[in-house]
């Protein structure tokens, strides 16, 4: 059953990634802006996310979807399908080729503070680079299996991130930014959370870190990533959620969540 549930997961992502893809060769224009007017929306994104839905209730009517342009719809299984169908919106519009179909299965209440994630699904249609966890079952970039890597000290861990919509939480973002620079290899700033968690999974960076983010952008990544061995943590205790996500190989992330209180990290978001 598990890994039926993948299987579904990566067929839908396919199929949408594919329509994704196709749309961006037609040309992709904004449809609407959302929290802020850099947060955009294309038609592409809403048609992407339809099919993906209809293929979901074709094949689990009793299960629960969470989407970033449809909403939340209930089910009775007691699982979701969180779905952001392009993860990276703003790569996608300008036609860098950086985006993702975001598939994810949990299982509990849709909210990532409870959630457990069972099966994760990153698609960058662009480049053909397929992702896929389950939860016990080890972390794949396409036919192979992935790792984090293995363990830097500090000053030689290269760090991805990314910025919230709002231009006063990107301020914030930036100072901590700032006083972190110093202290890495460097940072890199990727544009798609679901991407940058995979990055990590795979040891192309060492570490990520982001705040802001909703459910649909980590919900998959976070699945790949601890599945390649990361821990994936938000501060303290916590789950990762909107109030902070870090994933890194285990000793760096043991040195990193204090070290972004220390930065300031921490604001009021
Ligand atoms: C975006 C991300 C991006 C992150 C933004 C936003 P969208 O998702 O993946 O990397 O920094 O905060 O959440 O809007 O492209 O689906």
């Amino acid at each position: 059953m598990p890994s039926e549930l993948l299987d579904l997961a990566r067929t839908i992502a396919l199929e949408a990634g594919e329509l994704a893809a196709k749309r961006r060769r037609e040309g992709v224009e904004v449809a609407a802006t959302k929290s802020t007017i850099v947060d955009v929306v294309t038609e592409a994104d809403r048609e992407v996310e339809r099919l993906i839905r209809s293929r979901i209730l074709d094949a689990r009517p009793d299960d629960a979807i969470l989407g970033e342009e449809g909403g939340s719809s209930s089910g009775t299984s007691g699982l979701t399908w969180v779905v952001d169908p392009i993860d990276g919106t703003v790569n996608y519009l300008y036609g860098i080729p950086h985006y993702a179909v975001s598939i994810a299965v949990v299982e509990g209440d849709p909210d990532p503070l409870t959630w457990t994630g069972l099966h994760g699904c990153v698609l960058n249609p662009a480049i053909g680079e397929l992702f896929t966890g389950s939860r016990g079952e080890g972390a794949f970039l396409n036919c192979d299996a992935i790792r984090v890597a293995d363990p830097v000290p500090l000053e030689l861990a290269l760090i991805n991130t990314g910025f919230a919509y709002a231009a006063a939480t990107r301020a914030e973002q930036g100072e901590v930014v700032t006083r972190m620079l110093p202290m890495v290899r460097d940072i890199r700033r990727f544009g798609t959370a679901s991407l940058d968690l995979c990055m990590v999974a795979n040891g192309r960076t060492n570490a990520y870190f982001e705040r802001t983010l909703s459910p649909w952008d980590h919900a998959a990544g976070a699945i790949v990533a601890r599945e390649a061995g990361a821990v994936v943590t938000g501060f303290g205790d916590a789950a990762p959620s909107r109030d902070l996500i870090l994933a890194a190989e285990p000793q760096l992330a043991a040195r990193l969540e204090p070290l972004l209180i220390e930065l300031g990290s921490r604001f009021e978001i």
